[in-house]
């Protein structure tokens, strides 16, 4: 058990390094260097596909990429220990609204470092 945990850790670890360099801009599709709602909404709908690896129309802990804890709990909202797409959906609006902290709408890299930053405080 604890080996398949590291082994997806690893993986997700790697799928990460690999997608930061070209992760902005593949969101912000109209090159404004801001990532608005909309562009924000198309690549949660494209991380899903990319994410539901068994293809299941839901998402367990693992392939969302989180830790079984209290985010976990509050992003399953019906508690079905999975996220449907609305669930996850909602988790991502919800991180956008925290992040956009000028609340114009769009988030700059700015405000994506610091939430990332605030999430994680690594590097
Ligand atoms: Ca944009
Ligand atoms: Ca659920
Ligand atoms: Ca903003």
């Amino acid at each position: 058990m604890k080996r398949t945990i590291i082994t997806i850790a690893a993986t997700f670890a790697l799928s990460s390094a690999a997608l930061a360099g070209g992760d902005w801009k593949d969101k912000d599709t109209d090159g404004n260097g801001q990532i608005s709602k909309a562009e924000h909404d198309a690549s949660v709908k494209a991380s899903w596909t990319k994410k539901d690896k068994n293809g299941d129309g839901k998402l367990s802990a693992e392939e969302a990429g989180m830790t079984p804890g209290a985010d976990w709990t509050a992003a399953d909202k019906d508690g079905d220990g999975s996220l449907s797409p609305d669930e996850y959906t909602a988790k991502k609006a919800a991180w956008f609204t925290k992040a956009d902290t000028d609340g114009d709408g769009n988030l700059s890299q700015a405000e994506a470092d610091a939430a990332k930053g605030a999430k994680k405080s690594k590097m």
